[in-house]
């Protein structure tokens, strides 16, 4: 059994997403092992998204995560975080797959409404950034 860490975006929240994509991950039979909504601190942002802090839409992408409320979830299954990824779809709404949730929901890049980690090494420092031992099993 995988663990991956889930976020519905600020954007998400702030348009009633929350709902939308709960349900969709219920649909795929990935387990909600822990849940909460968060309202991060720009250092928090920052800390999480540390991996792309050289990149020039860091500033915008930081701003963003720290603007509102976000859902943080840990879902556990088979394959969870290739399954998550999937079911989000690309980075960018445009090159997302039909029924995806950046390509139903998502208005551009940076306001794409979810995110999903990427490998086994990002799930872990991920998961345990939000959520304490206590609250994951
Ligand atoms: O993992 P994922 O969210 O699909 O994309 P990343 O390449 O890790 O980038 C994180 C986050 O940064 C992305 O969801 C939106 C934003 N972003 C952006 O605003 N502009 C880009 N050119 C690339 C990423
Ligand atoms: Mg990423």
């Amino acid at each position: 059994m995988q663990q991956t860490l889930a976020i519905v975006k600020p954007d998400g929240v702030a348009r009633n997403l929350i709902g939308e994509v709960v349900a969709r991950i219920e649909r795929n039979q990935l387990a909600i092992k822990a849940m909460k909504m968060i309202h991060m601190s720009r250092a928090q942002a920052e800390g999480f998204y540390a991996v792309h802090k050289e990149r020039p839409f860091f500033k915008d992408l930081t701003d963003f995560m720290c603007s509102g409320p976000a859902v943080v979830m840990i879902l556990q299954g088979e394959n969870a975080i290739a399954r998550w990824r999937e079911m989000m779809g690309a980075t960018n709404p445009a090159d997302a797959a039909d029924g995806t949730i950046r390509r139903d929901f998502a208005t551009d890049i940076e306001k794409n409404v979810v995110h999903g980690s990427d490998a086994p090494e990002t799930a872990a420092f991920e998961t345990g950034y939000f959520f304490s031992g206590l609250e994951r099993n």
